[in-house]
């Protein structure tokens, strides 16, 4: 991370890459070391508020949009009848309000270590919280490992992994004893979807271990779906969706059509792009 008094600069040691964004006259509006991490937000001059953990970029008023319609709608509308959902991170609430969208959600239960997170989003991202009190959602600030550890078998339609990269807290929620426990605890139609990084610079070290871990605990049919995030390393991201037993399904394009609530990125044509695999990945993913 550097900074000067104008800009905040992610730099990305390890793609050999950075993303700056010129900061607002407030520039850094808070910081702390939570029990668990650095967390920071500052006001962009054109993207809003920025949040940074651990000097990563992880959300900025602007943009957050297409990464958390992409976390949770392609999978609501490929489970047959998404009724229980868990998130694993995404305190900022960013994700739960997209799940809450969706009328035929019954639980949303939002699992995130670090409760500064969430208060820190209310505060200077209260558009993402604005249904945190629905009655549907239930915030929990636990460690995710051992919340599914815990859960009971078959429990969960959809698990949503929205976490951090896999260095620091975010590291355990990509290894296999975490996704043996996904595969458990989720229903017989059941889903898992978790943010997989960039295709550009994860695929072989982050992606293709994934799908590793994933087969090995069961999952039937993985497929990553991708979209833009500049604001990300590379400005390519992906999310990673596994089917417990059998095929992914066909995604429920007449429900898409007629959805009750308004996407901003999000539609029919948007999920039939971002589940075609483009030809490296096939290679590289054996597809
Ligand atoms: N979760 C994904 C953050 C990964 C970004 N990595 C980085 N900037 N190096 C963000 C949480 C949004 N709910």
């Amino acid at each position: 991370m550097s900074l000067n008094d104008q800009w905040f600069t992610e730099e990305y040691t390890h793609g050999g890459t950075a993303f700056s964004l010129k900061l607002g006259t407030h520039k850094k509006l808070h910081e702390e070391q939570s029990p668990f991490q650095k967390i920071a937000i500052y006001e962009t001059e054109t993207f809003g508020n920025l949040m940074v953990i651990d000097d990563c970029i992880m959300l900025t008023t602007r943009d957050n949009f297409i990464y958390h319609e992409m976390m949770s709608h392609p999978a609501l509308f490929t489970h047959p009848d998404p009724k229980k959902v868990l998130i694993i991170g995404g305190g900022d609430c960013g994700t739960l309000r997209e799940v809450l969208k969706h009328p035929e959600v019954e639980l949303a239960q939002q699992v995130d270590i670090d409760e500064r997170v969430t208060r820190l989003a209310e505060k200077y991202f209260p558009e993402l919280c604005e249904n945190n009190h629905d009655p549907r959602a239930e915030l929990r600030f636990d460690d995710g490992i051992k919340w599914v550890k815990d859960a009971s078998d078959n429990f969960y339609d959809l698990i949503i992994v929205d976490s951090t990269d896999p260095i620091g807290p975010g590291e355990v929620l990509f290894t296999q004893d975490f996704y043996d426990n996904c595969q458990r605890v989720l229903g017989p139609k059941g889903l898992f979807v978790q943010q997989s990084e960039s295709p550009l610079i994860h695929t072989e070290s982050i992606i293709k271990p994934m799908y590793n871990k994933l087969t090995h605990a069961g999952f039937k049919d993985i497929n990553s779906l991708h979209f833009p995030q500049c604001s990300y390393p590379t400005g390519w991201w992906t999310c990673t969706m596994a089917c417990k037993d059998g095929k992914i399904p066909q995604f429920r394009q007449q429900a898409v059509e007629n959805k009750v609530f308004i996407t901003h990125y999000y539609n029919k044509a948007i999920h039939n792009a971002c589940t075609a695999t483009p030809e490296f990945l096939k290679l590289a993913l054996n597809k």
